[in-house]
């Protein structure tokens, strides 16, 4: 266990410049160095009164998997005390001055234009890269997506946020916890949150950069115009999904999502296993030819800057629904999801003879002491709701 008091006061070292990614990842600042004018990214975490068992894990996967070329650099911990609301604890970390590759392909989107295939073969193979040195250390970062891949000015692409990452064998993999972000999460752990008896592996991070393969494509990951609790509900029950205009790209990126996006994550395969994948394998070789093609985009981009941001927030997250997509009988459409509000929508329902109403994927069926005319053949043959257009 770290002792706070070990840790040195930040303050002599850094002055906090500006806010980076706007809260994408709490609270990360730009920072630079009081003594050689270095610049770093700071992620404080605060208030923090002892370093319990989250931190101790991001705290050892920074400093003993991050010298590798595509994971963020981590330049030391710092502790800035304060006895009366709680000190902060500064994981400083390199600063990769291309920002995400979500801001990238934004950016682009908003200009009409797009990424090229060998950039985003190139990037993929980076991400890869950074996970096989992850996943051969037991390590699943849990929550891969855009956001999560950043890039330096050079054209590097980094790994970066391992505060929902666990090591294989540890209790937090048991436990049913909530992590990673919805549009990106695989069946397996959604299935994983909802049931003790289930369980996953890496192949998870393989699944979520099948989806961030079509966010380098198309914007934004599938599902990502439903609220994000319906889109859990929906992960595990829909096929895989696709490119939203498989048409306009190569059959070998399909096939590599298609790959990614295998829902029995027993076939899945590995990180190491789709490093040798075609679609991936056009980059080696020319990855100088790319890693500066990369460079030069993210140039012209900041130059732009005609960036439309959108960000995914990790789970609990509620966003407003327009009226016409949200109908009363999905409790999760609702702003506000307190006991009161629930009985009141049961209660008037009851009135209306509605004796059914869902919660994402419970249903409430209330006893209406008399016979409805709801079990008749034309009922039966209809589709049933939740496997059609839930
Ligand atoms: C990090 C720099 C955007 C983020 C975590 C390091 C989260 C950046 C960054 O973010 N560098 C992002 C510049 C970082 C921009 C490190 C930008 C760790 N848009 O200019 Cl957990």
């Amino acid at each position: 266990m770290i002792g706070l008091e070990s840790l040195a006061d930040p303050s002599g070292n850094w002055d906090i410049v500006e806010t980076i990614g706007k809260g994408t990842y709490g609270k990360v600042y730009r920072v630079t160095n009081r003594k050689d004018g270095s610049q770093a990214a700071v992620k404080v975490l605060d208030p923090i009164s002892d370093v319990d068992e989250e931190i101790e894990a991001e705290y050892n996967i920074l400093r003993s998997l991050s010298n590798h070329p595509n994971v963020v650099k981590f330049y030391g911990m710092f502790y800035k005390a304060d006895d009366i609301s709680g000190g902060q604890l500064w994981l400083v970390l390199e600063l990769c001055n291309g920002g995400s590759v979500t801001d990238l392909i934004k950016g682009l989107l908003a200009c009409g234009r797009h990424l090229e295939e060998p950039v985003i073969s190139y990037i993929l193979y980076g991400a890869l890269l950074g996970l096989q040195h992850l996943h051969s250390n037991r390590i699943i970062h849990r929550d891969v997506k855009g956001n999560n891949i950043l890039l330096t000015t050079e054209g590097g692409v980094k790994l970066v946020d391992f505060g929902v990452s666990a090591q294989l064998t540890s209790a937090r993999l048991r436990r049913n916890t909530s992590v990673g972000t919805p549009f990106w999460m695989a069946p397996e752990v959604i299935a994983c949150e909802q049931q003790y008896d289930y369980s996953y592996d890496t192949r998870c991070d393989v699944w979520s950069l099948g989806i961030t393969a079509i966010e380098l494509a198309d914007g934004d990951p599938p599902l990502s115009e439903m609220h994000p609790v319906k889109a859990l509900f929906k992960i595990p029950r829909n096929p895989p999904p696709t490119l939203r205009h498989p048409e306009n790209w190569c059959r070998a990126f399909s096939h590599f999502i298609a790959q990614c996006l295998i829902k029995d994550f027993e076939r899945r395969p590995s990180v190491t296993h789709l490093l040798e994948h075609p679609f991936i394998k056009q980059a080696y070789g020319k990855d100088m030819a790319l890693r500066h093609q990369l460079a030069a985009l993210i140039k012209e981009q900041q130059k732009l800057s005609c960036q439309a941001k959108s960000k995914h927030e990790r789970i609990n997250t509620r966003k407003t629904l327009k009226s016409e997509s949200c109908p009363d009988d999905d409790l999760v459409n609702l702003e506000v999801l307190s006991e009161e509000v629930i009985i009141s929508h049961l209660q008037r329902r009851y009135g209306e003879l509605q004796i059914y109403t869902y919660v994402g994927d419970i249903l409430i069926a209330l006893n209406p002491f008399q016979t409805l005319n709801i079990y008749s053949p034309q009922h039966h043959l209809a589709t049933p709701r939740m496997s059609a257009d839930c």
